[in-house]
């Protein structure tokens, strides 16, 4: 008999090590541990999407003849991680082999593999994950010997390996990239569709009790809590998404607007993320709304990019550079994250409505990661390691492995340009120009250095100037140290001033 152990990101009825282990002679076990659930302080609303889609998953393994031993959340067990349930498990029923597929996390993965092994005294076998389209070796040779890794080339190989929107060897429409199509701001037309309500049942209900009770001291709500639980959910939020969400996607993808969650984002994340949808499950219905005629070329391949382009590169890049890659502090930064990243309470209005779609939901679409609270982290300097840990507690699709290369490489710039040949530092002026959140703002997008100027304006300037040594000679970042050149001495200083008291009161904005 052996012991197939599943983890609550592996909720996929095709997983690898299903694939090996036999109904008929071996046990599942699955568990709800206090290690999992409080490594971070993860948002409310992911332990319980996380827990409910567990129980969910058991229930539908048990149907299909497996023998699931389930542990469920109990704060006066003995067994407080993984291990200790597994340990217990295969003595009490004297397994031969220990069976897994690989983490999703270093951490995890590196206490299986430096203290499961030895400790449990059978053997461990691990098996690749393969719901992803690149395996983490075949990204390790794509990798290797390049001086610059580069997402758009990395998403060309994907493309030809996958076959999507490919045609005779040539990418669709004659172009691999249509971003330039992607850039407009969503002005209240076309409607927003409204993302389907699930009803709650028994599980459901049991777990945001038991979540509310046991973590009270998490980050976020469960008011709001509406993610889908079982698969059946999860097909259906991908269902909504191609037949109304998918068409403007491309369009209004880098769009925001206040009070708007998610405009024609999918909200998929947190199911890709822990197995109640596969990557190419979601790629395949974008491609076959694109062939029936339903949604233009450059929404599904902006798509599909996410997925089998950015998705899987950063986990190429997670594990070819773990663990150093979680230390690194390119920029050198210091700050300590201001107090309305965890209380949301700032007079900057695009950053409060992004606190609050955080906090409400635990979750935020790219732009509001990336351009709003991500971008005012990069322009204050605030330590890597604190900011990591804030993405990694907040977002229901939160797991080290793809949270960590946005944050640390694509926002933070801490990889030295490993993830981007840039950073993603922009003024309020792009905030202004991509929603309309400057409108009714206690300050100012229009000026630098006056006494309610946008901040982003003259902490823009502040990050330009103080990192000139590393991005001076950064061919793409010229123009702009030109345009600072071009400023009058006086206004140079009014603003570094002005950015320089901000810095000061940083709690206080
Ligand atoms: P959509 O905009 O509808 O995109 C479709 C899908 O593409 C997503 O569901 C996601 O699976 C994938 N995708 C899109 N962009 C990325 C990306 N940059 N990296 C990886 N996958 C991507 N995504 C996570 O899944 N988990 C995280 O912990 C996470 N942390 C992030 C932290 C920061 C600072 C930033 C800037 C981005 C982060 N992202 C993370 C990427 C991205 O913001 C989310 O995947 C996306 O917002 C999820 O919402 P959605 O499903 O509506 O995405
Ligand atoms: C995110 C999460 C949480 C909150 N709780 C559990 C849990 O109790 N049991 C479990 O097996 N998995 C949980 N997970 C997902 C794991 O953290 C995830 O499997 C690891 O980080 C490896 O990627
Ligand atoms: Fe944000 Fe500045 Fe616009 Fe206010 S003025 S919403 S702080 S970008």
């Amino acid at each position: 008999m052996q012991t197939g152990l599943i983890l609550g990101d592996q909720l996929t009825l095709t997983l690898a090590s299903l694939r090996v282990l036999n109904p008929q002679t071996d046990r599942i076990v699955m568990a709800e541990v206090y290690d999992e659930a409080t490594y971070t302080k993860h948002h409310k609303q992911k332990i319980a999407l996380v827990f409910s889609a567990m129980r969910h998953f058991a229930d539908e393994l048990r149907e299909s003849g497996w023998k699931v031993d389930y542990y469920a959340y109990d704060s006066e067990s003995e067994y407080r991680s993984l291990f200790d349930v597994v340990q217990a498990h295969c003595k009490q029923h004297g397994s031969e082999r220990l069976v897994l597929t690989q983490c999703g996390e270093y951490r995890l993965q590196n206490a299986m593999d430096k203290q499961w092994r030895k400790a449990l005294e059978i053997p461990v076998d691990i098996y690749g994950d393969d719901r992803f389209i690149c395996s983490t070796s075949e990204f390790a040779e794509w990798a290797d010997g390049r001086k610059q890794l580069r997402m758009e080339y990395f998403y060309r190989e994907m493309r030809r390996k996958t076959g999507y929107l490919m045609n005779d060897g040539e990418p669709q429409g004659g172009e691999w990239n249509y971003d330039s199509e992607n850039r407009n701001r969503w002005k209240g037309e076309p409607p927003l569709p409204t993302p389907p309500q699930f009803n709650r049942d028994d599980i459901d209900n049991e777990v945001l009790e038991l979540v509310e009770r046991e973590f009270p001291d998490h980050i976020g709500t469960l008011e709001h809590f509406n993610w889908g639980s079982t698969r059946a959910q999860a097909n259906a939020a991908l269902g909504f998404f191609i037949q109304y969400c998918l068409a403007d996607f491309g369009t209004y993808q880098d769009a925001m607007a206040r009070g708007e969650k998610s405009l024609f984002h999918s909200l998929l994340s947190p199911y890709l993320n822990c197995g109640l949808l596969t990557a190419t499950q979601v790629c395949d219905a974008a491609e076959k709304a694109y062939k029936d005629g339903r949604v233009p070329l450059n929404a599904v391949e902006g798509f599909i990019r996410q997925i089998i382009g950015w998705r899987e590169y950063v986990r190429g890049i997670y594990w070819l550079h773990m663990p150093h890659y979680a230390k690194e502090n390119f920029l050198g930064n210091t700050r300590s994250l201001p107090s309305y990243y965890w209380d949301g309470k700032t007079r900057m209005a695009c950053m409060a409505d992004c606190f609050k779609n955080t906090f409400d939901h635990a979750y935020a679409h790219h732009i509001q990661r990336l351009m709003v609270t991500g971008n005012f982290a990069l322009l204050t300097g605030i330590k890597p390691e604190e900011i990591c840990d804030w993405y990694l507690a907040v977002y229901a699709d939160a797991y080290d492995w793809v949270e960590l290369p946005n944050t640390l490489g694509m926002v933070m710039h801490a990889d030295g340009g490993y993830l981007g040949s840039k950073p993603y530092a922009a003024s309020g002026n792009y905030i202004h120009k991509m929603s309309d959140y400057c409108t009714g703002c206690e300050y100012s997008v229009k000026t630098r250095s006056d006494h309610d100027s946008c901040p982003f304006n003259s902490l823009y300037w502040h990050f330009i100037d103080r990192h000139r040594e590393q991005f001076q000679k950064n061919p793409r970042m010229s123009m702009i140290y030109r345009s600072f050149e071009r400023m009058s001495e006086e206004n140079r200083a009014l603003t570094l001033e002005r950015a320089e008291h901000l810095l000061e009161h940083l709690d206080d904005l």
